[in-house]
């Protein structure tokens, strides 16, 4: 019988008011059930709106260093179960040991960083156009966040919005993507004992359009900050501007990589593997489209294929594998779907294309890594966001072209560009239009003291990572202090 995990609403830990659960299962193996979580409803999203808004009053007076010393304990902690930490990601959601290594540090780093930022917070004070009065402008707590995460960065993606909601003073009502519970029970313990105090943070666990729907309505949420799809992300936009809430939203790619026929091959097939069968193509940063000049276009396609019928797929824990399974069955069927729209629209499908059902992998969620070639910019592989190992490769004949071809799709998360031309690399970090362009390295790869986020449909204008993300979880106030014991009458009094 699989452990049942809770809620933790006001520092208690409680089932769903419906007492109706849900299965956390390891995508490599099916039958590995990692427990049973809480399928929250209304009633209970409800109690743990209550108990962050009954808790903020307090929390926000609390010294905002005080507030970050509990966060470089969270970051200590995570240090020390690092190891721990990675095994049970890669067990619940899928990505190569290598890989959940890299979030749970991700997260650290994180955390250590924002924490920072509780000694800093840095407004402005600027003369005021009077004489005798003092000007300045202040960071406050907005209120009540609610943090709607995805699976494939289970502990980063949390990091990128809890610690700095609650550096910043407001309170937390968590709920996790219905694929990685147990990644979030572990965050939330960790928070706790770190000295967050109940109440202050809760946890909702439960399905998207169930919990997570519930808590885009509430009237006493204040910001809902929301990592997932594009689609999903325009309901939670909808739902916010119903009753005028904040919303923060980071959502698809279909991340471009430019291959000039000066690069450097060898890097650029490095980047492009990375890029495209990292983390099973599951990132929004993924590079599912490579954009390659006809030059070279035989030659990389040629290495490209040989290099993915290297991967092996296989259960991220087995030092031997490459390539871990998909999230779930959905998506499974999606992506398989996607080969089937390729074929229709006229694109080769050059390696893969199909479930891989091999050994131990018929337990699993596995797609063989493929590839589409002889793809156009009309073509839906060209435009949709697949989240699945599984690129288009597009013909240019110039960097113009290239430029325009990246810029072709509704989405601008990250790009790359490899090429050994200085000029054409800062033409390319000019003309395409994403939040972030790499030259001669991946799409993947974001640093979390720099600001992330995309233009266009990716995202709503918000930066995390970096002070940026200050902007989205902290409210600004504007104070003025008149000291010249008069009524001085602004745009008036200095004529
Ligand atoms: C995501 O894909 O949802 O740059 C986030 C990267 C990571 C973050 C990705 N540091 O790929």
């Amino acid at each position: 019988m699989a452990h049942e995990y809770f809620n933790c609403i006001d520092g208690k830990w409680k089932a769903s008011a419906s007492g109706r659960t849900f299965e956390d299962l390891n995508p490599a193996n099916r039958t590995d059930v990692l427990g049973l979580f809480p399928r929250s409803d209304a009633r209970d999203v409800d109690e743990a709106v209550k108990a962050a808004r009954a808790h903020f009053a307090r929390w926000r007076q609390v010294p905002a260093p005080h507030r970050a010393e509990i966060m470089f304990r969270a970051a200590e902690l995570m240090v020390k179960r690092k190891e721990e930490l990675a095994a049970l990601m890669t067990r619940e959601m899928g990505k190569v040991l290598k890989e959940s290594r890299g979030d749970v540090q991700e997260g650290i780093d994180m955390t250590y960083f924002i924490a920072g930022e509780g000694r800093r917070l840095f407004g402005h004070t600027t003369p005021s156009e009077l004489p005798d009065k003092f000007a300045m402008s202040v960071r406050v707590p907005i209120g009540v966040v609610a943090a709607i995460t995805p699976w494939n960065f289970p502990l980063a993606i949390p990091t990128w919005k809890l610690v700095p909601a609650l550096v910043a003073g407001n309170t937390v009502v968590f709920k996790p993507a219905e694929d990685t519970p147990l990644m979030a029970q572990r965050f939330v313990e960790i928070l706790l004992e770190a000295g967050v105090p109940e109440g202050v943070l809760n946890l909702v666990q439960g399905i998207g359009e169930e919990t997570g729907a519930a808590l885009v309505r509430h009237p006493d949420v204040n910001l809902v900050s929301f990592t997932g799809s594009t689609e999903t992300g325009r309901e939670v936009a909808i739902g916010c501007a119903q009753r005028h809430a904040r919303v923060s939203l980071e959502m698809g790619g279909k991340n471009p990589i430019i291959v000039m026929d000066d690069a450097d091959l060898d890097l650029a097939l490095e980047g492009a593997v990375w890029g495209a069968f990292g983390t099973t193509g599951q990132r929004c940063t993924a590079a599912s489209r490579l954009i390659v000049h006809r030059q070279i276009l035989r030659q990389f396609t040629d290495r490209l294929v040989e290099r993915a019928r290297q991967l092996r797929l296989g259960d991220g824990m087995l030092p031997t594998t490459d390539v871990g399974p998909l999230i779930n069955e959905a998506q499974l069927k999606r992506v398989h779907g996607y080969t089937e729209i390729a074929r229709q629209e006229g694109a080769s499908i050059l390696t893969g294309g199909h479930i891989y059902t091999e050994g131990d992998c018929a337990r699993g969620f596995f797609y063989a890594p493929t590839i589409f070639a002889n793809v156009s910019t009309d073509m839906r592989i060209a435009q949709e966001e697949i989240f699945g190992p599984c690129p288009a490769i597009i013909g240019v004949n110039s960097l113009p072209e290239a430029i325009e071809v990246a810029n072709s799709t509704k989405y601008g998360l990250s790009s790359a560009i490899y090429t050994r031309d200085v000029n054409k690399a800062f033409l390319a970090m000019r003309d395409i239009e994403a939040g972030i362009t790499y030259v001669n390295s991946s799409t993947i790869g974001a640093e979390v003291h720099l600001p992330f986020g995309g233009v266009k449909q990716t995202g709503n204008g918000h930066r995390e990572g970096s002070p940026t993300v200050l902007d989205i979880f902290t409210e600004w106030k504007t104070l003025y202090i008149d000291y010249s014991g008069r009524l001085q009458k602004a745009q008036m009094d200095n004529e």
